[in-house]
């Protein structure tokens, strides 16, 4: 008998299904949050079989547990823990543990993948097609590459593992990998999940109008209020308002705040860091503490949203040498145009900036961050323009 504990996030059930291909009925599996695992390995290593093989996979255990394991390990149990977190890196220390981050070729791993890789080599799976297809899927999505790689099907693939159970997910992936040559979404489930994506582009489209800007602690700061979808909210804002260093998005009910940027040159941990929080350099997240509630709660709340550029424009297109105008939230209009290639000037009541930019995109960060300027509608450029004209 072979006892799986593994965590219950897409990459940890990734590993369950594997083991359940392999194994069959010869496996038990248990879903497990990061806290509960240290529950599990106890409880097995008191009540639990001495003959059942145990695997540990996608989390680790708390020192305790790690001698405990050891000394089942020493006694002749059979163990083995497979993870591709940083943190874990050294269970490798012990013949039972194997924790690799990046594989050889620099790509990075997930359980899944690595898992997949320890039952071929054990030759424990038949390896398939539509098996590596899945795992590749898995991988991508833990690992957020699907994001550089715009990869829509691992997007897809956990976005429906959050709409059924646990169960029900399992049960598909396993008859699918095991009776068909190839992965692929049935037809309900590309239905559903069409069905997802415009429900979430809606919930993205009223949130864009509730986008608050800050400058909190020398970053510019996109504050908004959401319970759901922060990843997704967090990228499109994100991108949307490349002038912001990163997006805040607080969950009031849950007294939490995650971040998220999609820059290079701002890490969220450290900004989650200063509230007690943590998390990596593109997502993080904190505890909303009194300072955290005060400086994105209180000090924001009187501020009026984000305008949006003009849409639909025609003449006032922004990266328009002849120029493109912006507008203030009082009315106030400023002209990014271009002098000469690498110089952007802008105008603002009859005066030039001393400011110049090499390009479009900067002269149009300063306006944003400055002045929470927005592109202004076609009929304010045209009245602009007249009244150029009559000043002539
Ligand atoms: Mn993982």
């Amino acid at each position: 008998m072979y006892k799986l504990l593994t965590h219950n996030d897409l990459d940890g059930v990734g590993c369950g299904i594997l083991a359940k291909l392999a194994f069959e009925k010869q496996v038990q599996v248990r879903y497990n949050s990061v806290s509960s695992l240290n529950y599990e390995v106890e409880w097995f290593l008191e009540n639990g079989d001495k003959k059942t093989f145990l695997l540990i996979t996608d989390l680790s255990v708390n020192d305790d547990n790690k001698t405990r394991l050891h000394e089942f390990h020493l006694s002749g149990g059979k163990l083995q823990l497979i993870d591709h977190h940083k943190t874990a890196l050294h269970f490798n220390e012990y013949d039972w543990g194997h924790v690799v981050v990046e594989d050889e070729e620099g790509k990075l791993t997930s359980a899944t993948s690595l898992f997949y890789e320890y039952l071929i080599k054990h030759k424990l799976i038949e390896p398939s097609q539509a098996i590596a297809e899945f795992v590749e899927l898995v991988r991508q999505y833990d690992t957020w590459e699907w994001e550089k790689n715009d990869n829509q099907e691992a997007r897809r693939l956990n976005a429906l593992f959050f709409l059924i159970s646990i169960e029900e997910f399992e049960e598909k992936m396993i008859s699918r990998l095991q009776y068909h040559d190839r992965f692929f979404f049935d037809e309900f489930e590309e239905k559903i999940l069409d069905m997802e994506d415009d429900k979430i582009s809606r919930y993205i489209r009223r949130k864009r109008r509730e986008l608050i800007q800050a400058k909190i602690n020398q970053s510019f700061a996109g504050v908004v209020y959401a319970e759901s979808y922060h990843s997704e909210l967090g990228n499109e804002l994100g991108k949307e308002n490349p002038h912001l260093d990163y997006i805040a998005i607080l969950n009031i009910g849950g007294k939490r705040i995650g971040f998220r940027t999609i820059h290079d040159h701002i890490d969220v941990s450290e900004i989650a860091g200063q509230y007690g929080g943590g998390g990596h350099a593109k997502a993080s997240g904190c505890q909303m503490t009194e300072d955290a509630y005060k400086k994105f709660v209180t000090e924001t709340f009187h501020l009026t949203p984000l305008r949006e550029d003009a849409k639909r424009n025609r003449y006032n297109v922004k990266e328009s040498s002849f120029g493109a105008l912006y507008e203030d939230p009082s009315g106030s209009t400023f002209l990014l145009h271009c002098l000469n290639e690498e110089k952007w000037v802008i105008h603002h009541e009859d005066k030039v900036f001393e400011n110049t930019f090499l390009s479009f995109q900067e002269g149009e960060r300063f306006l944003k961050r400055q002045y929470e300027a927005a592109l202004a509608k076609d009929d304010v450029f045209v009245d602009y323009l007249k009244a150029l004209i009559r000043k002539k």
